[in-house]
């Protein structure tokens, strides 16, 4: 790292202000040449002017000088805050390069910081993590992440492992010289299980958090009106709306996020029994779609009321059902209440709706009304689902759950070679493998090939 980088490091110009970055041991000195007037004190910001090699004006800038190891980087780093015009900002970095500094690779500036020890691996991702969330769960979580969650998290996990490593390896190391010392089983079996416990509750939450949203299916008869509603909760017209029954045969799935949850909306066709094979097809996707749901949103056509849906369901998929209402998860949703002469529920319906400890929800895609309503119902289950996880260190990323997968087996392996009576050097072994697997979410163990990966995701100038 004896080289010096530069890059732009601020987003999409043309904009009022960007920011290019140069890091390194001769940053100040590659700066100061573009400079008549110095600048020497650092995290102080200045204004002037930047000159190019034949001493003509690049730019009127404010810029601020971190001096090492007090930076981003860890490395001396000027920072230039110029204007935002993408000539303007190619020609400044072109002249920084002139003079000595390298154009930085994507993700080298965050690099250096993790290999001057200023982050850890897990928080280089979770920069990465902010820059590209698509949603406000998204970044928060990945805020979270930074401000040292998972690093903690891990690394209070593999410390109770070290401790019980330590225990076993005395029995190891001193079997030569006196009688075997006994294995710790008792502080084995619960530390493995308090770890495996933890580990498996972040596994759970990062699943949740992963299938992309909730998975919410919308289900009903033909014509209830499941395309309309599908429409105006993601707020554009993605299905096909007729008063054909039958329209929607295939299931539509679209991504909207509601307040600060994401929901995976599923559209369906409208269950019927049919000759139709195509049909048929369409209303099995649905049913295998409610077998999988995390929230189910039966539509009762509020101008045919019709509950077969609800009672098919519970007679065909009782498990399913039962965990849905058990669990408050099924919404009923009565339709077009804009529709004046609307028929009154029947009694034998209101019973079955009543057993679904659920109250329908009237709603009205035409005049919204009810929208709001439903759309607090769909929010405040959300809530109460993401609630079990709510002092879980949520993972995020993909190289992090496979590396606690990797640490379970581990775990598990350890539990089981004491089970058989194997002898502690191969219960040590397993616990050790878990402890490195661990290690590698932080970077405290991680080849420089892993090291690359990672680095390699990011944009250039971070
Ligand atoms: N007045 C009124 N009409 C509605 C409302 N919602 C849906 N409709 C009408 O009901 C008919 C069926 O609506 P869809 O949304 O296609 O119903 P669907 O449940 O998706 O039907 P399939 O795809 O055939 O299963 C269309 O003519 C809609 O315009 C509503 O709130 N008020
Ligand atoms: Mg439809």
């Amino acid at each position: 790292m004896n080289t010096t980088i530069a890059a732009i490091s601020s987003g999409q110009a043309p904009a009022a202000i960007g920011i290019i970055r140069i890091s390194g041991p001769q940053a100040l000195e590659i700066v100061s040449n573009c400079l008549h007037k110095p600048i020497s004190r650092p995290r102080v910001m200045y204004n002037r002017r930047l000159y190019n090699s034949d001493g003509e004006i690049l730019d009127d800038v404010m810029l601020c000088y971190f001096g090492a190891p007090h930076s981003y980087t860890g490395e001396d780093i000027v920072e230039i805050y110029a204007h935002g015009g993408p000539v303007n900002l190619a020609a400044i970095l072109e002249q920084l390069c002139h003079l000595g500094a390298k154009p930085a690779e994507p993700g080298e500036f965050s690099r250096r910081a993790f290999l001057n020890g200023k982050i850890d691996l897990s928080k280089a991702e979770a920069i990465m993590d902010i820059i590209h969330a698509q949603n406000e769960l998204q970044c928060r979580e990945a805020q979270r992440q930074l401000s040292g969650t998972v690093s903690q998290t891990v690394t209070e996990l593999r410390g109770e492992l070290m401790v019980l490593l330590c225990a076993i390896e005395a029995t190891i190391d001193f079997s030569q010289e006196q009688e075997l010392a006994p294995i710790p089983v008792d502080q084995l079996r619960n530390t493995t299980t308090k770890v495996l416990d933890q580990l498996l509750r972040m596994k759970r939450a990062h699943e949740q958090y992963r299938s992309g949203g909730l998975r919410t299916v919308l289900a009903g008869r033909p014509n209830a009106g499941k395309s309309s509603l599908f429409n105006r909760l993601l707020g554009h017209d993605r299905a096909i709306v007729t008063d054909i029954a039958g329209t929607t045969t295939d299931t539509i799935e679209s991504t909207v996020t509601i307040r600060q949850h994401t929901f995976s909306l599923i559209d369906t066709a409208g269950i019927v029994e049919t000759d139709n094979p195509i049909e048929r097809i369409g209303v099995q996707r649905a049913r295998d779609q409610i077998a999988e749901c995390d929230i189910l949103v039966i539509l009762i056509d509020g101008c045919d009321p019709d509950i077969s849906v609800l009672c098919e369901i519970a007679q065909n998929m009782p498990d399913v059902f039962s965990r849905l209402v058990a669990n408050h998860r099924l919404i009923l949703v009565r339709t077009k209440s804009d529709i004046d002469n609307r028929p009154l529920l029947a009694p034998q319906i209101m019973a079955e709706i009543e057993n679904c400890h659920t109250v329908p929800v009237d709603i009205s895609t035409i005049s919204r009304q009810g929208l709001e309503n439903l759309e607090n119902t769909l929010v405040s289950i959300a809530d109460d689902i993401m609630r079990q996880f709510e002092n879980v260190t949520l993972i995020t990323s993909q190289r992090h759950i496979a590396l606690i997968e990797q640490a379970m087996e581990a775990l598990m392996r350890s539990q089981e070679a004491l089970d058989a009576g194997l002898p502690a050097e191969c219960i040590a072994a397993d616990i050790h493998d878990a402890a490195q697997a661990l290690d590698t979410i932080t970077g405290a163990f991680a080849s420089e090939d892993i090291i690359n990966e990672i680095f390699s995701h990011f944009c250039v100038g971070k």
